[in-house]
């Protein structure tokens, strides 16, 4: 399906109204600031017209790196009121200010591609040679303060860094997060622009605000949250995004020269483990993990497919998984629905609930066509671009009915479309 010329136009045209001088904004009113995952996919998308202003958009993410090696999943470059909790809910007092979590660690898989795929070399080149110690550092923090007995899972804190935040896997370990009776009042800015039957629930929210308190009473120390947060799981957005991430920084350490290999093998070896762990023989998916209570959580998501794309699975598995999937089109229109469809779960157009969302559909179609399945792969992508095309650059669509849902004029969509169309 080749794409439609005016709508490469428009794409390019919303990543240009959504930049606000060196970082690339979800989209406006609803998310005003840098995000991390979406910079990484929304730097694939200028890549496509303008390289200099991609390469940028990662420099300018690393703005917000901490010293430690974290890389947080919002920078907040400049005020905005239209969005909740802003800076001084998350009171990390750095220039410039961000938040304390992080997201699915897409970067150095992506900064790979864009050295592969660069007209020009050597500015490609000498931009991944610059941010690869930021990336080493921040993969460095994954492993040392998120997994330090070496289990190779990632314990996550927040439903926010799994990026899809009120997905139905995280349903009980959220219950389980008694809301702070002293928590400060606030207002939510999200349903002020989007109709709240496609945003989480309140009392999601008023556990999403808790969360902040305890870090902020922790002191933002990760290893005693990681004995003391009371949202503690293992996911696979996070465990696999980040396993080809590393895949990919060793890839670079060899293309560029340097000389971390051994260190990142090992974790690698770790995560290969840690993830197949996640394998369920009767389900035939991949589950996300209860890290408190140990327990699988057996409702299947999109991230379930993701496996393929870390590249973990044995051709046995990755064929069950393209099973699974074919059961799963039988019940909706356009695939990948966030929520498996026959889960009593599926809310087609309750946000990461069950909507389709164009770049956790990149990486699932990555996947197949990794592991021999190009039917698949051409599948999602054909998917993907008939719903921007009949409903626009939305932030998620609705399964069923190819609704556009939530944010409109949306950075990573477009991205994804300009990515795609190539
Ligand atoms: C959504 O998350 C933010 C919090 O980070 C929110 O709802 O306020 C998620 O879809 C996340 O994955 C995404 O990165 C962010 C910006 O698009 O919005």
């Amino acid at each position: 399906m080749p794409v439609q010329e005016s709508l490469t136009e428009e794409a390019r045209r919303i990543l240009r109204a959504n930049d606000r001088g060196g970082f690339t904004i979800p989209t406006a009113g609803l998310y005003p600031f840098q995000w991390l995952w979406d910079a990484g996919f929304t730097a694939l998308g200028w890549m496509q017209f303008d390289e200099g202003r991609a390469w940028q958009e990662l420099e300018t993410l690393f703005l917000g790196q901490w010293p430690n090696g974290m890389l947080p999943h919002i920078v907040f470059h400049r005020p905005e009121p239209t969005y909740f909790p802003g800076p001084e809910r998350w009171g990390v007092t750095r220039t410039p200010p961000t938040s304390a979590i992080t997201q699915p660690p897409v970067v150095a898989t992506f900064v790979r591609w864009m050295l592969e795929q660069a007209q020009n070399q050597a500015q490609a080149e000498a931009k991944a040679r610059s941010l690869y110690p930021k990336m080493l550092a921040y993969h460095r923090w994954f492993k040392r303060e998120r997994d330090p007995e070496n289990t190779g899972l990632i314990t996550v804190l927040h439903p926010w860094e799994t990026g899809a935040d009120n997905s139905p896997a995280w349903d009980e370990a959220l219950a389980r997060v008694e809301v702070d009776p002293a928590l400060p009042p606030y207002i939510r800015r999200d349903t002020a622009h989007v109709d709240p039957t496609q945003r989480p629930h309140q009392s999601e929210y008023d556990r999403f605000l808790t969360l902040l308190e305890v870090y902020k009473r922790a002191g933002f120390d990760q290893l005693r949250l990681l004995r003391e947060c009371p949202f503690r799981v293992a996911s696979l957005l996070i465990d696999c995004v980040l396993h080809r991430a590393n895949r990919d920084l060793l890839w670079l350490s060899r293309r560029l020269g340097f000389a971390d290999e051994a260190e990142i093998e090992g974790w690698l070896e770790a995560s290969q483990r840690g993830i197949e762990s996640l394998w369920d023989e009767e389900a035939g998916l991949y589950f996300n993990r209860d890290l408190r209570s140990g327990a699988a959580i057996r409702v299947g998501v999109s991230a379930s497919f993701l496996p393929l794309y870390a590249g973990t699975s044995s051709p046995q598995r990755a064929l069950r998984l393209l099973r699974t999937l074919e059961g799963w089109a039988r019940q909706v229109r356009y695939l990948v629905p966030s929520t498996d469809p026959y889960s009593p779960r599926f809310e087609p157009q309750r946000y990461w609930r069950g909507p389709v969302w164009a770049v956790v559909n990149y990486l699932i179609a990555l996947g197949f066509a990794d592991y021999g399945y190009p039917e698949m792969a051409l599948r999602i992508r054909q998917d993907t671009l008939k719903l921007c095309e009949m409903t626009g650059f939305s932030e998620y669509f609705h399964p069923l009915t190819g609704q556009g849902l939530g944010g409109g004029t949306f950075s990573w969509t477009a991205a994804i479309y300009l990515a795609w169309g190539q």
